[in-house]
């Protein structure tokens, strides 16, 4: 108990980027779902989700026991649809934050409702994903039930971060009660009653059959389903079967079935979603309603995006004059006016010191003649004080040169100081429906300022004055329209930045993949001499590029730019630079390219840290979400970078491998923990993303509804259509190699002691334990967890035997330890291997034994209790039996369910049968880890005398 609660605890800090919704006497508000700006004009879908959303309001009223609703949503719709005098115009809302998205399916992955889910237990999640024809196809009703129970099971992973209770990877598990063993369909409560048949169908008739025994893994043999009885009386649980009629609750700490090989189990630490649910804010901020309905009705606002207007204010003010900060500033906007805005946005510049002037009225970008005018507008040089409420005013003021309100307008506020005034505006600006984004730039900045963000649903970016990094480029390549519509956001293919010695080389590689290449900028920039380092570009079919190609503004003479006509060419670009000027300097290289056509989507990069505000001794956590479409990006290399103003940077690697803070192994979520605090302040995060042709692929999302393959209705089995699956051809569908590059934000860590830090962080809780059975040995392995959570290597393992689940897992320390003397913990990311011969049990039809794990530091600091492993001797019924098998020995020396009979036929145990079958069952994992082994008939043989009376019972 007392480690889950500490887990819970753990993660009840907000992500960095998403919802804004508001729980208020029980009522969910500020519900945001968006429509994507591709979908077609379809008001079904509107009025859909309406009726969902009503229906679940009352479901998750009775569900919740009297205490949630749903009261108040908003629904976005693209700009192409045609205006209606009910909608609103959209204020701080975006489809970027949306709670719930309705999109088109990529490669035609089927139309599974799922949740964007990737922290731990009790952690919210990114986002709901409905397809437009899962809202408009009732027929879906018989595969997930009602689309208001769908909704229900998606909104608890959402928003109370608890897990499917199903698991397609592990659909079945031994359970042994009182020395039976059975094999069971992973499922919550063990009380759901069903059939397993194996359908095979021939168009729209299909046979069943029962299901046999898998020779291998001593389970249901693949193919096999459990299909459910439609009629029962089993009230849980939402999270495993919904569609079920009589399913209406969650599974609470009574019905929760812990032997379940799920996901629930994994990272809850075997807990009940009910469990969960009741630890959340939610849940102790709120209290039950006394009413049987309720008290309001779930109402609706329509809420219509509006072409972009984004307004840049910008600091001037005397301290920018230093550490070359307007330079870099007037390089970083021009990338921004030039490469990164969408065509058809409205664009305004304003200056500021301690007064503020417009120095560009608002203007729509139609062509490249008026992003070059915009960059006229920036600022050159800097003076004078810092109010920072005078230039937010005048950025308003430019917004409304168009629009008679602000809603939906963005403001980029850039500052490098402080101003003791700014609290003046702080709420007035807060409903004033305008975005606003910020970014600080160097030590100074105003430590308040990202209370506009924070207010406004705006982006965060910080920026050092360290002279071999990007920041303050990377922050405005990342201030992205977060309208959804990919195809026309761009894209950063590279940003890296180095000090070049005199006459000495900077060199490169930048892979320009299929699924990008229009509007390709190559840029270079250095911090020192007045004209061009020199410069070769070479393209895939080595058409050369030199200095002279790259155009150099006059009023900007330390950046060169290439703008490729057209597609730029699939491949890898390379490049060569070298500094001619008489001193060192920093030169850089920048890539933005946008999608190549409308039809694929781009690989894309999401990235960003679990929480934006650290206090110490909390360990943090670096997501990078790498898809294309709605699909994970496998097999990616990613290295992130967090930068802090003192110090040199930590570099990390990510890793998808479901080890440490990586919940979920190939989900295109790759994720470490970040521990290597410097100091307090702001930090900013960067993601460099590496894709190479043969190792990158596409793979499948998780935290889905379950599709119920069919029902039993009066003993007669109905069974669905069979979900369509896309083949493994064609979603391992040839990605190439690519390169990206994406900015994670910024974040700001507390209360770090300064002077040195004593080690607080323990090895991270290891969560995939499996086991293996070697002859009369147990193999377990696992991956190492570091000293620090998953970085650096721990000291020892405590490894523990039970007999008793429970016990293992409430109170590790008094069970009994296996010998791990010789046992030295690898690096963290590294697979561990220990083999041991368990003492004082006797192997035999019906014995379970449970392990699990627990890791130290050199500090004596103890990582939480793995997740346990459970290994049981099973002998499977009778018609287990392969097919293969001669029939003399199916009629004459079967071993029916939990027995042997009593004289084993010499003649079958010499043939090398095999008769008698010891599997291995592993609990908490989610992939199957259910490794069997088979004792062949010539060890059974050997040991015949020995074991035969615990087989014979
Ligand atoms: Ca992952
Ligand atoms: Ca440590």
């Amino acid at each position: 108990m007392r480690v889950f609660k500490s887990l819970v605890l753990l993660f009840l800090v907000p992500a960095v980027r998403g919802s804004m919704v508001q729980l208020k006497n029980g009522g969910y508000e500020d519900i945001v779902i968006a429509i994507n700006p591709e979908l077609p004009e379809d008001h079904n879908i509107i009025r859909n989700i309406q009726a969902m959303v009503k229906e679940a309001s009352t479901y998750l009223f009775n569900a919740t026991k009297q205490r949630f609703f749903f009261k108040a949503v908003k629904i976005l719709i693209p700009l192409h649809w045609l205006p209606k005098p009910e909608y609103l115009s959209v204020k701080t809302e975006s489809y970027d934050k949306a709670d719930v998205i309705v999109a088109n399916p990529y490669l035609k992955h089927g139309d599974d409702p799922y949740t964007l889910q990737y922290g731990g237990c009790g952690e919210k999640g990114r986002y709901i994903h409905f397809t437009p024809n899962f809202l408009l196809n009732d027929t879906f009703h018989n595969i997930y039930g009602s689309r208001a129970k769908v909704f229900v099971h998606e909104w608890a992973h959402l928003r109370w971060g608890v897990f499917d209770e199903y698991n397609n990877d592990a659909p079945f598990y031994v359970s042994v009660n009182s020395g039976n063993a059975n094999v069971e369909a992973t499922r919550c409560s063990a009380d759901v009653t069903g059939k397993y048949i194996v359908p095979s169908c021939m168009g729209n008739s299909c046979m069943t059959r029962e299901c046999k025994y898998d020779q291998q893994t001593k389970l249901y043999e693949a193919g096999c389903k459990f299909v459910p009885e439609k009629t029962q009386n089993v009230p849980a649980s939402i999270m495993y079967m919904q569609s079920l009629p009589s399913v209406v609750e969650f599974c609470d700490q009574s019905t929760h079935n812990e032997k379940a090989t799920n996901m629930q189990n994994k990272m809850c630490n075997y807990k009940s979603t009910w469990e969960v649910i009741m630890n959340s804010p939610d849940f102790t901020n709120t209290s039950s309603i006394n009413s049987t309905s309720p008290p309001f009705e779930t109402t609706f606002s329509l809420l219509q995006t509006k072409d972009r207007a984004v307004c840049l204010v910008l600091d001037v003010s005397g301290s920018m004059d230093g550490y070359n900060r307007i330079n870099r500033l007037y390089q970083a906007a021009e990338i921004f006016l030039l490469q990164i805005i969408e065509m058809g946005s409205w664009v305004g510049i304003v200056t500021f010191q301690s007064t503020a002037q417009i120095t560009c009225n608002l203007r729509q970008i139609v062509s490249e003649n008026v992003r070059q005018d915009l960059i006229k507008c920036l600022p050159t040089s800097a003076g004078g004080g810092t109010k920072i409420c005078e230039g937010v005013y005048k950025g308003f003021e430019v917004i409304k040169q168009k629009y008679s309100n602000l809603d939906g307008s963005e403001i980029v506020l850039l500052t490098d100081g402080e101003d003791r005034t700014m609290s003046n505006c702080l709420t007035d600006v807060k409903n004033k429906g305008s975005i606003i984004h910020t970014i600080t730039l160097g030590p100074s900045a105003a430590p308040e300022l990202e209370q506009f963000s924070d207010m406004t649903g705006g982006l965060k970016f910080h920026a050092t004055d360290k002279v071999d990094s990007n920041g303050l480029i990377d922050a405005f390549s990342g201030i992205s329209s977060g309208s959804g519509n990919i195809s026309e956001q761009p894209i950063q293919l590279e940003s890296t930045a180095q000090s070049v010695a005199v006459k000495q080389w900077m060199n490169g590689t930048v892979t320009v993949d299929s699924t990008v290449g229009k509007d390709t900028f190559f840029v270079v920039t250095w911090d020192r001499s007045t004209s061009p380092p020199d410069i070769l570009l070479k393209d895939p079919k080595g058409k050369e590029y030199r200095t002279s190609n790259f155009t150099v503004s006059n009023l900007n003479l330390q950046t060169a730019r290439l703008n490729i006509a057209g597609t730029a060419e699939v491949g890898n670009w390379l490049y060569w630079i070298q500094n001619n000027h008489t001193e060192s300097q920093v030169i850089s290289m920048i890539v933005t390219s946008r999608a190549a056509s409308l039809a694929v989507p781009p690989v894309t990069v999401k990235a960003h840290m679990n929480k934006d505000t650290n206090n110490f001794p909390n360990p943090m956590v670096i997501y990078a979400e790498v898809s294309q479409g709605f699909l994970p990006v496998l097999g990616a290399t990613v290295m992130a970078t967090i930068e802090q103003e003192t110090g040199s940077a930590v570099e990390l690697k990510l890793l998808d491998d479901g080890s440490g803070a990586d919940i979920t192994k190939n989900d295109g979520i790759y994720s470490k923990y970040f521990t290597s605090f410097k100091g307090n302040g702001r930090y900013n995060l960067k993601v460099h993303i590496q894709g190479r042709n043969q190792t990158v692929r596409l793979g499948r999302r998780q935290s889905r509804a379950l599709y119920v393959p069919g029902y039993i209705e009066n003993g007669e089995i109905k069974m669905n259509a069979p979900r369509p699956e896309v083949s493994d051809d064609e979603i391992q569908a040839k990605l190439g190699s690519f390169n990206r590059v994406a900015t994670g934000g910024s974040f700001v860590v507390k209360n770090v002691p300064s002077g040195g830090i004593t080690d607080v962080f323990p090895p991270c809780k290891i969560t995939d334990l499996e086991a293996q059975f070697e002859e009369d040995k147990i193999h377990l392995s696992w991956t190492a967890p570091g000293n620090d959570l998953d970085v650096g290597q721990a000291d020892r393992y405590i490894i523990k035997v039970s007999e008793s689940f429970l016990d293992l897992r409430n109170t590790f320390e008094n069970a009994t330890s296996v010998n791990t003397s010789s046992l030295v913990p690898k690096p963290a990311g590294t697979k561990e291997s220990f083999q041991f011969k368990p003492e004082n049990v006797t192997i035999e039809n019906g014995t379970i034994i449970y392990f699990a794990v627990r890791a130290i530091d050199n500090a004596s600091l103890t990582s939480e209790v793995s997740n346990i492993v459970q290994a049981a001797l099973f002998v499977p019924p009778k018609e287990s039996l392969p097919d293969t098998l001669p029939t003399e020995v199916i009629t004459n020396s079967v071993p029916t369910q939990g027995s042997l009979p009593d004289t084993l036929p010499t003649d079958v145990i010499n043939d090398g049968v095999n008769v008698s079958i010891i599997v291995l069952i592993v609990t908490g994992s989610v992939i199957a880890v259910l490794i069997a082994v088979s004792i062949t008939v010539c060890i059974l043989h050997k040991k015949n005398r020995k074991v035969g009376p615990e087989l014979r019972m």
